[in-house]
């Protein structure tokens, strides 16, 4: 069959809804286009758990701490299953993270900001989870089977985050002024970084049409980003809280929020490196690998090992 036929049934068995497994036949750019994003994904899990983990041995309970400690182990599992997931597209392990730690690869710019009081371990859980939550229910659908998988655990655990995210700033918002202040703030600081984790407008995003033809993704930046601030306003304004933009207008015909424009510059400076705390968040992912030498050599051993017992044995 020629790669053309291939491509024509390939795209044939996308339109009917079938999932393609590892080793179906795909095209090249669907395997690399899946490789890019599924270990950008997976940087982010493991990137996304410094900030937070920031916060763990300064908890203000026992309870926040069981609760923290609990998710921020949830992220680290997340980025375990997407790195597993990757793999089954021909991308080791050895080869993403490299490009991670030598700055190659992209993660997430949200995690780029710095998470200067409890209250922002709050709005993470709210806001960070419940963008992720709305762009990941979409990918658990997508065509790639040990993508779309992953993604059904994966958001029944931020459902999880998201929950105990939006119980403290509830909690907080109905609190003392000082707390009402600290919570009110957070939400200042968190709410363009977060409408920003969405990418940039349809019209600019360069992977979108592809990831969409490809049944990747089955909705756009925008619209992703347009459902978050529908459902989250509401939430934000049902406990009281601001939403830090003048623009914000509910628009009755449409039945949306609408709201102001998202700092681009602000955006590409932070994804190019720039931003807050990038530098620190690479330079503790770096220490972290290479403290985690002697495991990973460990590992390998007592795997060698194993091998040759079992060869013994046969
Ligand atoms: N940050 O053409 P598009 C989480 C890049 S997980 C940095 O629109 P695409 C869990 C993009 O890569 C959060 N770079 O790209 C958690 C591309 O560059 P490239 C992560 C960004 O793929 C919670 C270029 O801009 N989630 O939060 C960003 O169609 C709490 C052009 O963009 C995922 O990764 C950005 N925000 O759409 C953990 C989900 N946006 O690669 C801990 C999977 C765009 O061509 C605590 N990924 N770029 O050089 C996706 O859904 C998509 O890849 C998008 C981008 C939506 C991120």
């Amino acid at each position: 069959m020629s790669k053309e036929s291939k491509a024509q049934e390939f795209q044939e068995r996308i339109d009917n809804g079938e999932t393609i497994e590892p080793k179906d036949w795909m095209p090249e750019r669907y395997q690399k286009q899946l490789i890019r994003m599924m270990s950008q994904h997976a940087h982010s899990e493991v990137v996304g758990m410094l900030p937070e983990g920031n916060w763990i041995t300064r908890a203000p309970s026992l309870r926040r701490k069981m609760i923290l400690l609990s998710k921020v182990q949830d992220e680290a599992g997340h980025g375990l299953y997407l790195y597993s997931a990757t793999e089954t597209l021909g991308a080791s392990r050895q080869e993403v993270l490299d490009d991670l730690l030598n700055g190659r690869a992209k993660y997430s710019s949200i995690f780029n900001y710095p998470t200067l009081s409890w209250a922002d371990v709050a709005v993470i859980g709210w806001l960070v989870d419940g963008a992720a939550i709305i762009n990941q229910t979409m990918l658990a659908r997508s065509s790639y089977g040990p993508y779309s998988r992953a993604m059904v655990r994966i958001c029944k655990e931020e459902s999880f985050h998201k929950k105990q995210g939006y119980e403290m700033v509830a909690q907080m918002a109905d609190g003392t002024p000082e707390q009402q202040e600290m919570i009110q703030d957070a939400v200042d600081r968190w709410w363009w970084p977060t409408l920003m984790m969405f990418g940039p407008h349809d019209e600019d995003s360069p992977n979108s049409a592809e990831l969409i033809k490809w049944g990747v993704k089955s909705k756009t930046n925008d619209e992703l980003r347009q459902s978050f601030v529908d459902r989250h306003v509401q939430e934000a304004h049902a406990v009281g809280l601001e939403i830090p933009d003048p623009d914000l207008e509910y628009n009755e015909e449409t039945e949306h929020w609408e709201f102001g424009e998202i700092d681009w510059d602000e955006f590409w400076n932070v994804v190019r490196g720039n931003g807050p705390m990038n530098k620190e968040r690479m330079k503790t992912r770096r220490e972290a690998h290479e403290n985690g030498k002697w495991v990973r050599k460990a590992a390998e051993e007592y795997a060698r090992k194993q091998r040759l017992q079992k060869e013994k044995a046969s």
